[in-house]
């Protein structure tokens, strides 16, 4: 999979050479490329912003390096590599689609990825416009926050796309027993020690019996998830729960009313 990333700060994107992903870079499962949108200004200050037409706050990312800087995208990329014919564009920002765990899985498919990281108050609209005449164009929010900039967006999208292309990530096993990959939160772990200052690991745990172990973990899974995120239990609606299910989140839900939401 080949991933470029536009950005004003390059650095930012330096762990990315670090840890599992590192090891794909150098492994060639991942060709990442990072390129500073300063090199594609002309002038002596090296500007890639300005004031916003029609008013108001903060500074707009002007269009002109982002067109070169794409078009250098597009052609070192297919220069590269004739097969990948044109990437998917994403651009973090808070006015995004949300960033999940099914958009990685799609994404991770792809043999072909490109980022814009935003500054400011975000990147001229023609930028976008002009993008899609040429690309498929998603504009993605990691959360209902505010961040400076796309970089750590960009980082942890990476992550999350790069670990789910084959041969990333060793376990093949620990992609698919995860939260997130179906519906429901992940059950807690415990290890060595049996006891550690005064807790010990739950008793089903120790007593070999896979059959109680799986219930336990349903449950405990089941549990968080009502607590924690009860938008999650809704989505999965009756179909993804069956009369077990139901049966312990109606004992939870008497023990103690939900607290999220
Ligand atoms: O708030 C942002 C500013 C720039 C780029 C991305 C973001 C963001 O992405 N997800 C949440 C916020």
């Amino acid at each position: 999979m080949r991933l470029d990333v536009i950005t004003i700060f390059p650095d930012y994107l330096a762990p990315l050479d670090l840890s599992l992903i590192g090891k794909a870079r150098r492994d060639r499962l991942i060709d990442l490329h990072v390129h500073d949108l300063r090199d594609f200004t002309h002038d002596r200050h090296r500007t890639v912003d300005d004031t916003p037409y029609g008013g108001g706050a903060g500074m707009v990312m002007r269009p002109e390096p982002w067109g070169e800087a794409l078009d250098h995208v597009l052609a070192a990329g297919a220069a590269d590599d004739a097969s990948a014919a044109v990437p998917h564009l994403l651009v973090p920002g808070p006015s995004g689609v949300p960033f999940t765990q099914a958009m990685a899985r799609r994404l991770a498919l792809e043999p072909w990825l490109a980022f814009a990281c935003g500054r400011y108050e975000g990147i001229d609209e023609r930028v976008y416009d002009e993008a899609r005449r040429h690309l498929p164009v998603t504009s993605v929010s990691l959360g209902d926050y505010v961040l400076n900039g796309g970089e750590v967006a960009v980082l942890a999208m990476v992550e999350a796309i790069a670990r789910l292309v084959p041969g990333v990530v060793g376990n093949a096993e620990s992609l698919v027993e995860e939260s997130h990959e179906d519906g429901l939160l992940e059950y807690p772990v415990y290890t060595k020690p049996a006891e550690w200052r005064g807790h010990p690991v739950p008793e089903v745990l120790l007593s070999g019996h896979h059959g109680k172990v799986a219930r336990w973990r349903r449950d405990e899974r089941l549990r968080r998830t009502a607590e924690r995120r009860p938008d999650m239990l809704a989505a999965l609606g009756e179909d993804g729960l069956d009369a077990a299910d139901h049966e312990v989140l109606r004992r939870f839900r008497a023990e103690r009313p939900a607290v999220a939401d």
